[in-house]
Formats: structure tokens, C-alpha cells, sequence
């Protein structure tokens, strides 16, 4: 039964778009690719430094903090919060030499990524979450910042509070504000439909490094945690053959530990691309039905300066900055929004 479904999906899996087919016979570095169309301004950011032949850790992280800057009820101290109405992040960040560190749960700390690789430096641990990893963060340094909502995320709360509706998946709670799986990258009012920020690099020297930075799921339970602060799952960096994140519902990365996947098929020779796309036909065979509802997007970055994404539903977009071009582009998918 199982093999037959893999068998229907992979001949209802045609793609759409093409991400990158051809690869590339030399390195292109630096390289930068971060998840949705935001994205760009990331990678513009993080640019300063990769641009100027910097290191890719600190290039990612830039990137990061320039995310959780933003009061747009997307990333950082500014969005959704949780449905006892608190904003708790998560991150993570991993380098070269497979070091890294993550946060999460935090709550009333700006760039959670910042602490996410204090833990990495300073500390024997990978992962410090909630009140242990406040304390830890306000001991190296950083503000605690008051405990409010942003005007777009006390609105966007306000709205869940009437049906107060909980779902476990991603953006389906809050479909009727227009942030379903099946809406568009960005709202009416131009606030990004989602709540992460995940980010892969390549220096100049050829060392490889990612973060990721989120709010994680809308009005989650308090204390939930996804995959973004979970190496192997929303994050994983391997600088022998590449490196990958993801977005959208954590609990299905989780399951099939996402990235590491992603990184495993690349080892294995698939091209960025597909080794997305193998990851996220992991996650729907299971279920097929019931991938409809929820979305997963892997992007992957190689050695040699190839990308490529996947995702279960249509929207999915990734940006991407080298010497050679700076673009945003249509993940290929498997659901066009819940139709095969
Ligand atoms: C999570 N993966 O916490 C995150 C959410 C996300 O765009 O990617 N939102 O499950």
C-alpha cells in the first residue's frame, strides 16, 4: 500500500517550476539563500559581510537579527503570540565545523539568534530553553524587553481570541484572517504570511554556516516548540556537502528530523533540489490526505553553490544572492493549494 502511494504521488508530483536543474561545473561563492521573499532583505543585510569576503556564521546571523528587528508580526518580539497571548521565540544557528547552539521558548529577549550562539560559544550545551535560557541570556548581556504585543500581532490575537480555536498546524487556526495555508506569501496589508526565517550560506572561503529565527506557530500552546531550534530538523549545516532549513509546520520536520534528511540525500548525489524534494515526499506518503492541510518547505544549499526547494503546498518561495544573480523563486511543490 505504501509503495503504491509513493508510486501515485511521485507521478502526481510533476513540477511546476524547475528551481535548478543544471549544475554548476565551479563553485559559485559567496552564496546566500533564506526562506520567503523577505528573504531578500536578509540576504541584502547579510550581504555587508558576505559581500566582503566575511565569515557565513556571522553573515547568517546578521541576516537573522535584521528578521528580528522587524514589529511586523512575523519574526522576533513583534509577532504572533502564543494562545495565552505571549510571545516566546525559538532559533538556531550552526557553523562549519558542525558547532551550534539554540534557544528556545525564550520570551522578552530581542535576537534570540545572538543568544542562540552564545549558547554555542560559551556553553557545552546545544540547547537552552524558557526561563533558563532568559536568565542565560540576560547574564551575557542582552535586555530584557517589556512583555507587549505589537499593534499587528494584538489585532491578529484579538481575531483568534473570538473563535479561540485550537489546531495544532500550521497557519490553519488562523485561516479565516487570511492566513491559511492557501493564502499568498504576503496579506493584504503587506505583513509576511509566516513566522520564520531560515537562512543558509557559503563564504567566500567556502565554508558553510545557517540560522534560523521564528515566533514559531500562531497562537501555539504556551511552551510548544517546533523545529527551528532543533539541529537536524529545521536547521543542519554539514560542510563536507551542504547545508538546509525549513519552514512551515515543525511538528511534521520534526518527525523525519527535515534538514538532516535533506543533507543525507545530498550526500547520497541528489542535487539540492531533489533531495527537498525526497524529504518532503518523506512527510506526505505517510498521510497523503492529510498533507493537504498543512504546509513544509525545505530549501538546501550545496558546495558548489547549487540550491533548490520543495514544499508540500504552492507558495513556497526562497531568495537567493550571489556575485552572479539575486532572485526570488517558486519553490515546486506537490499540493496546488490541497489539489493534487
Ligand atoms: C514552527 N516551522 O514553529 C515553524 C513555523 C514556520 O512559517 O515555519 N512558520 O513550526
Amino acid at each position: 500500500m505504501k509503495r503504491r502511494r509513493f508510486i501515485q504521488l511521485s507521478s502526481l508530483s510533476v513540477p511546476a517550476f524547475t528551481v535548478k536543474s543544471v549544475r554548476n561545473k565551479t563553485p559559485v561563492k559567496p552564496i546566500i539563500v533564506s526562506t520567503w521573499a523577505d528573504g531578500k532583505r536578509v540576504n541584502q543585510e547579510a550581504w555587508k559581510i558576505l559581500g566582503n569576503n566575511g565569515r557565513a556564521l556571522d553573515a547568517v546571523e546578521s541576516g537573522a537579527r535584521w528578521m528580528e528587528d522587524q514589529q511586523n508580526c512575523c519574526v522576533g518580539l513583534g509577532a504572533n503570540p502564543d494562545r495565552d497571548g505571549i510571545v516566546s521565540l525559538d532559533s538556531s544557528i550552526m557553523d562549519e565545523h558542525a558547532n551550534c547552539g539554540a534557544v528556545a521558548a525564550i520570551q522578552r529577549i530581542k535576537h534570540p539568534v545572538s543568544v542562540a550562539r552564545k549558547v554555542m560559544e560559551l556553553t557545552p550545551h546545544v540547547l537552552i530553553v524558557g526561563k533558563g535560557a532568559q536568565e542565560f541570556a540576560l547574564k551575557n548581556g542582552f535586555a530584557l524587553e517589556p512583555q507587549t504585543l505589537s499593534e499587528p500581532a494584538k489585532k491578529a490575537y484579538e481575531e483568534w481570541l473570538k473563535k479561540s480555536q485550537y489546531k495544532p498546524e500550521i497557519n490553519i487556526e488562523n485561516k479565516d484572517a487570511g492566513n491559511g495555508p492557501f493564502a499568498p506569501a504576503y496579506l493584504d496589508d503587506g505583513t509576511p504570511n509566516h513566522d520564520t526565517m531560515g537562512i543558509v550560506a557559503m563564504g567566500a572561503d567556502g565554508n558553510m554556516s545557517g540560522a534560523v529565527t521564528t515566533s514559531g506557530m500562531g497562537f501555539k500552546m504556551h511552551g510548544r516548540v517546533g523545529d527551528s531550534p532543533i539541529i537536524g530538523a529545521g536547521l543542519f549545516v554539514d560542510n563536507e556537502v551542504g547545508a538546509a532549513t525549513s519552514s512551515g509546520l515543525g511538528e511534521e520536520v520534526i518527525r523525519v528530523c527535515g534538514t538532516h534528511l535533506v543533507v543525507e540525500f545530498m550526500r547520497m548525489g541528489y542535487s539540492p533540489g531533489m533531495a527537498c524534494r525526497k524529504a518532503v515526499e518523506r512527510i506526505v506518503n505517510r498521510d497523503p490526505e492529510r498533507a493537504k492541510g498543512f504546509q513544509v518547505g525545505f530549501l538546501a544549499l550545496d558546495k558548489m553553490g547549487n540550491y533548490g526547494a520543495f514544499a508540500v503546498q504552492k507558495g513556497f518561495v526562497i531568495s537567493v544572492k550571489s556575485n552572479n544573480e539575486e532572485k526570488i523563486i517558486p519553490a515546486d511543490y506537490i499540493y496546488d493549494y490541497g489539489v493534487t
